[in-house]
């Protein structure tokens, strides 16, 4: 999957800092002209707009800052490193990876032990880009790896798999420019993420690797592609589609954005083309029930709910009258929630490509209608569904009969209204819907009230009031419906009631979602196993004993411009013979779209060899369903939706035995660049303070290296002059902006096992997060500490010693108490998933133990077995140091004692003569006897007990020692 995808993503532009260091407040800083909104305007936008603004031209404030980002790449290039290693984690890390490679450490035999229980975790696979890894992949790849690791430990039988989603448009745009085979990219590019994944030690079972692009693969892809075209769930269809001239293909509606493709930002028309389609509106109700089950966040279910989109109402016909106001044969049916304000309906609105549109139109409309419809057909969806556009519509020249009211109504062509959804045209009720509202009170169309609200509250004048109430002006007894007086609900069951009696109408259930478009032109993708009888046309399925249909080899990738695809240049692949009947065929040239190789990938990796079934029922059984299932927010609806329905297909026809393919969906958050500050200047030079600078109209900025930056409250200023504030902010890590983290990078500067621990250290899991180069340092630090205290500080000429410093001696309370409570937390933190939080126990526990004269091996043995989940090769190493000779990944991960975890002291006030003088703290449990020596022993205390007569002692345990001194014998001992 591509994790550049951006569209779903929660914050495109730049979202709440959460890192506590970086708290800063965004309104008062950001320097956003008056007439702008903040949330509407990306930062490099507002630059520009400045610069251009105050010189007319980009040049000289662009010059300014290109000179100051290289100031500060130049600095940057002269800082010496400032790490030294802290440990010898370039000796460690790869002697551990070729351990676990030669040992297939992570091997999860084909015959596992079934009656153990399974835990099968997975990360959303990536699109294997040519940009190689980037810091935001191992955030969600380091999550799974550790609750691997833990379950592992936990004496799980543990599916951890990794593979390739491998087909796609990047490769073919770069084998279009420079004629190299889309395969031998992508392999290029599965080889360096493979590499790159394995200098990070996560433990994939790399025997089970999948791609999508190998024919023993995509063999199952076109196998489920034909069980679903035996059931009706694929069908070819001539539909308006997303075409795209220069990328010669159809693009599907996420794909094009604002009316160019999402993909360089080409123009996209409508065109009906003969696209294959699969009837994923036939599994809406289930896939909208079964969400109820699942444990996934709360907003991607409500994304899927709201993408489905179920509507419940009703159809009713109006029927069309002639030039005279007779009535015509021909009927309008409309789709409306709404059939209480049936009465209110003062006219029809049907889409511009109604398909009964040109036989209703009269003459004298006609050119205009048409012209309208020409202008419609290059919208997108969006744009004309789009709620503050202004509306727009034409007089089809004709009119309908109000079925309930008896009344004639003008029919209207207007783009709000939509072709593919309902039936494509709407009875207007301007009174009580907005978009009616604004179009009737444009087009002087009468607007009559038909509903009143519920408490009798006034209506806004001059709008619509949408909301239910009681019906009014809603009789028509010649027709035989009265509904005045009913409540809204009341009155829509009642008109449906009507409407089915008089055979004008019926109840009606729509969705939102549509079919699924299943065609692309496009080369690198799967071939769809069809073939075309030369004569007849008809197409019929590829046998299954022939699958897989491999992808011909081809010198040209250049789309033929006219739709049709590239595979059409495969002269000899599309000419076949149908083997039933003998006769000449061709075959289908589209291809299927990048999704479908990732809709079933997870049920490959139980039993990825298996050329017989696409898995065996046993194995599936065991397996499924995936029970943490990570990757971004932007694949909340169509990868998760697709994937659902072709499971849901498989649950049907008996190869999955779960009605839902992943039990718990986690998406982590985003890594934004590291935190940039500029500050604003006036036209002179001179620094400004941020909070002002909106004042002064237009200004300069400057970016300001973080050495010149100080924290002051709330704000960040200039070091050398507190008074100038300046603007903080992360943004997205891109490449335009120069702000991309390589892990390869900071693997070779700090370790893989510091960039594992930052990157879940650096805050909640889910949330997004900031990247902070003295972050990465600060872990780095800790895991030397780590090392220090176990193998001891380097020698004196810098050397790193061999063994460790831990002795045989027996914990002490102490030692097990401080062990066990980070037992305790890890374990529940790495259970919640609450990373970050597990990491902070075991720092407070290094901090704990370096107060300790000796380093118990029990101990020492047990937090190392805690740390492996998270810093497995450190973790590795000093298992093997402390003297065990195969690796720590299924040693049992250690449980908590309860015993060590009650607190064992308590806070004891002391009081004298009933005034509260001290406190001690005392065992719990402790007698009166040693709380008193333990009060006479403490410095505040002793002064008011030493060598007093004491005349009784209250003691409560655990409460209170109440010391009652003998006043008299006090006194008299005084003039003793
Ligand atoms: C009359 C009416 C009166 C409506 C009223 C609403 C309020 P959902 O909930 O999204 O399904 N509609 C139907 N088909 C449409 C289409 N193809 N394009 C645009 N709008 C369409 O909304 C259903 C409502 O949206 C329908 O109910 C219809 O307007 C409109 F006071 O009918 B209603």
């Amino acid at each position: 999957m591509n994790l550049t995808h951006t569209k779903l993503q929660p914050f495109p532009h730049s979202p709440p800092l959460t890192h506590p260091t970086f708290l800063f407040s965004s309104r008062s800083l950001l320097p956003f002209p008056r007439n702008l909104k903040p949330a509407h305007v990306s930062p490099s936008f507002l630059y520009k707009k400045h610069t251009l603004l105050r010189y007319g031209c980009f040049g000289v404030s662009r010059s300014r800052t290109r000179s100051s980002i290289s100031e500060v790449e130049e600095e940057q290039k002269q800082k010496p490193v400032l790490v030294k290693r802290a440990y010898p984690f370039d000796e460690i890390e790869p002697k551990w990876q070729r351990y676990w490679e030669q040992n297939r450490t992570f091997r999860t035999p084909n015959d596992v032990d079934t009656s153990k229980p399974k835990f099968y975790v997975l990360d959303m696979f990536p699109y294997p880009s040519g940009a190689g890894l980037h810091v935001g992949h191992p955030l969600g790849y380091t999550a799974t790896d550790v609750l691997a690791r833990f379950k592992r430990m936990q004496g799980y039988n543990v599916l951890h798999p990794m593979g390739w989603d491998a087909f796609g448009l990047p490769a073919e745009q770069y084998a279009i420019e420079t004629g190299t085979h889309p395969k031998l990219t992508t392999l290029r590019n599965i080889n360096r993420f493979r590499s790159q994944l394995k200098s990070l030690g996560f433990s994939y079972d790399w025997d089970r690797e999948i791609s999508t692009i190998e024919p023993e693969y995509y063999k199952w892809t076109q196998w489920i592609f034909l069980q679903l075209l035996k059931r009706g769930l694929a069908y070819q269809a001539e539909v308006p589609v997303n075409w795209c001239p220069a990328l010669g293909t159809v693009l599907a509606n996420e794909e094009v954005v604002d009316g160019v493709s999402e993909r360089g930002g080409h123009p996209v028309i409508r065109k009906p083309m003969r696209q294959w389609m699969l009837k994923i509106t036939a599994y809406a109700d289930r896939l909208l029930e079964d969400l109820d089950e699942l444990d996934w966040p709360e907003s991607i279910k409500e994304m899927q709910r709201n993408w489905i989109g179920r509507s419940e109402g009703a159809e009713v016909e109006f029927c069309v009258l002639d030039s005279d106001g007779m009535e015509t044969d021909m009927k309008i049916t409309v789709y409306t929630t709404r059939p209480d304000t049936i009465f209110g309906a003062t006219y029809l609105v049907v889409a511009p490509e109604y398909t009964l549109l040109s036989s209703i139109v009269s003459t004298e409309q006609r050119e205009s209608v048409e012209g309208y419809q020409d202008i419609a057909s290059r919208k997108s969806d969006l744009e004309r569904t789009e709620l503050q556009k202004e509306k727009t519509g034409v007089f089809s020249g004709c009119y309908a009969k109000n079925p309930t009211s008896g009344e004639p109504i003008p029919i209207w062509v207007a783009d709000y209204v939509l072709g593919s959804y309902g039936t494509g045209a709407i009875m207007a009720v301007p009174a009580h819907d907005a978009r009616d509202h604004e179009f009737a009170s444009k087009f002087n169309i009468p607007i009559k009230w038909v509903v009143t609200p519920n408490n009798g509250s006034c209506v806004e004048s001059g709008k619509a009031y949408s909301g239910e109430g009681i019906i009014v002006n809603s009789s028509n007894l010649k027709v035989g419906l009265d509904i005045n007086g009913l409540s809204s609900k009341e009155a829509a069951y009642k008109v449906i009631e009507w409407a089915a009696k008089v055979g004008k109408g019926k109840k009606k259930v729509n969705y939102k979602l549509r079919d699924w478009l299943f065609a692309r032109q496009r080369y690198w993708g799967e071939p769809i196993p069809v073939i075309f009888l030369e004569d007849s046309g008809e197409s019929l399925p590829v046998l299954e004993s022939e699958l897989p249909l491999t992808l011909p080899e081809l010198d040209d990738f250049t789309p033929s411009g006219t739709g049709e695809p590239p595979l059409s240049k495969a002269v000899s692949w599309i000419k076949t013979i149908d083997p039933s009947s003998g006769k000449p065929a061709t075959r289908e040239t589209n291809t299927m779209p990048q999704w479908a190789g990732s809709c079933w990938y997870y049920l490959r990796f139980m039993d990825p060899k298996n050329s017989n079934e696409l898995v065996d029922k046993a194995k599936e059984k065991y397996w499924s369903p995936v029970d943490v299932y990570v990757g971004g927010a932007e694949h909340a609806v169509l990868h998760l939706l697709y994937s659902r329905f072709w499971h849901k297909v498989l649950y049907d026809i008996g190869v999955v035995s779960t009605k839902e393919p992943f039990k718990c969906v986690i998406n982590q958050g985003i890594i934004l660049g590291e935190v940039q500050y500029t500050a604003c200047k006036d036209t002179y030079g001179n620094y400004i303070s941020a909070d002002s600078a909106d004042d002064l109209g237009e200004y300069l900025q400057e970016i300001i290296p973080e050495e010149r930056v100080v924290k002051s409250g709330e704000f960040f200023v200039l070091k050398d002059n507190p008074n100038i504030r300046l603007i903080a902010r992360a943004h997205k890590m891109s490449k335009s902006r120069g702000n991309v983290v390589n892990p390869d990078d900071v693997v070779s500067e700090y370790g893989a096992d510091s960039l594992r621990l930052y990157e879940m250290f650096m805050g909640p899991f889910r949330d997004s997060k900031t990247w902070n180069t003295s972050g990465i340092e600060g872990v780095h630090r800790f895991l030397g500490r780590t090392w220090r205290l176990i193998v001891g500080s380097p020698l004196h000429h810098g050397a790193f010693r061999d063994g460790t410093l831990v002795t045989d001696e027996e914990p002490t309370t102490e030692q097990l108490r401080a062990l066990h409570k980070c037992i305790a937390k890890v374990t529940e933190e790495t259970e919640g998933t609450r990373f970050n939080t597990g990491i902070s126990a075991m720092m407070e526990f290094i901090n704990a133990a370096y107060k300790w004269d000796k380093q118990p091996k029990a101990i020492i043995e047990a937090f190392v077995l805690l740390l492996s989940p998270y810093a497995p090769h450190m973790a590795e190493e000093l298992w093997s140091r402390l003297g065990h000779p195969d690796s720590i990944a299924y040693k049992a991960f250690p449980k908590a004692d309860p015993a060590y975890l009650k607190e064992s002291t308590v806070v004891l006030p002391v009081q004298i003569n009933g005034k509260t003088r001290g406190t001690i703290q005392v065992e719990k449990g402790c007698s009166e006897e040693d709380a008193f020596t333990l009060a006479s022993q403490d410095e505040k205390l002793s002064k008011y007990l030493n060598g007093k007569p004491i005349k009784k002692r209250i003691f409560v345990p655990g409460k209170i020692l109440n010391v009652i001194l003998d006043r008299q014998n006090v006194k008299a001992g005084s003039i003793q």
